[in-house]
C-alpha cells in the first residue's frame, strides 16, 4: 500500500512539474499554473485562472493584478443566480487564509484582462505583475491554455442570448 501511495506522489509531483502545470514560489504563496484558456481572435477581453496556495502562518491578499498585454487587469467574481444567470464584478482582493488555497476558477474568482493589446495563442506564456499585500509583486507567466468552449470568457464583453439550452 505504502509502495503505491508513494507512486501515486510521485506521479502528482511530476506532473505539477511538468509544463502543463507551472509553478512558482513566492515567499509562503504557491502559485499554482496560472493559465488563460485562448479567448476567440477578436475578443476583447480574456479570463485568468490559478490557484494561490499559503504555506505561512499568516493570512495574504491578492490586492492587484497588472498585465502589459492588457489595457486593465482587475480581479473579478463570477456570481450565477437561481435563474443560472451570471454576472461579474470586480472585487478588491482575495483571501489566501494560512494553511489555505484560494482557486480562481470558472464560475468564481478570476482575473479579468480587458482591452487585450496582442492576440493570445494556445500555447503562449505571457506575463502578469500579481500583486500581494504582504508577499509584495511577484510576475509570472501565464500560459494560454486551449480554448473553452463551455464558457468562452469573451462574452463577458458581448453577452448573448442563448440559443436554447435543450439537452
Ligand atoms: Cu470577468
Amino acid at each position: 500500500m505504502t509502495f503505491t501511495r508513494l507512486l501515486g506522489l510521485t506521479a502528482a509531483l511530476f506532473l505539477a512539474t511538468s509544463a502543463a502545470a507551472h509553478e512558482l514560489k513566492v515567499g509562503t504563496l504557491d502559485i499554482i499554473h496560472p493559465n488563460i484558456p485562448q479567448p476567440a481572435a477578436n475578443a476583447m477581453a480574456a479570463g485568468g485562472y490559478l490557484a494561490i496556495s499559503n504555506d505561512g502562518p499568516a493570512a495574504d491578499r491578492l490586492i492587484g493584478v497588472r498585465a502589459s498585454f492588457a489595457e486593465e487587469a482587475s480581479i473579478h467574481e463570477s456570481k450565477t443566480d437561481a435563474e443560472g444567470v451570471t454576472s461579474m464584478s470586480p472585487v478588491d482582493a482575495i483571501e489566501i487564509p494560512p494553511g489555505d488555497t484560494a482557486v480562481l476558477e470558472r464560475g468564481g474568482y478570476h482575473i479579468m484582462f480587458m482591452g487585450l493589446s496582442q492576440p493570445l495563442k494556445e500555447g503562449d506564456m505571457v506575463p502578469v505583475t500579481l500583486i500581494f499585500e504582504k508577499a509584495g509583486e511577484v510576475t509570472v507567466d501565464f500560459m494560454v491554455d486551449p480554448a473553452n468552449v463551455d464558457a468562452d470568457h469573451s462574452q463577458h464583453m458581448m453577452p448573448m442570448p442563448s440559443e436554447g439550452s435543450g439537452g
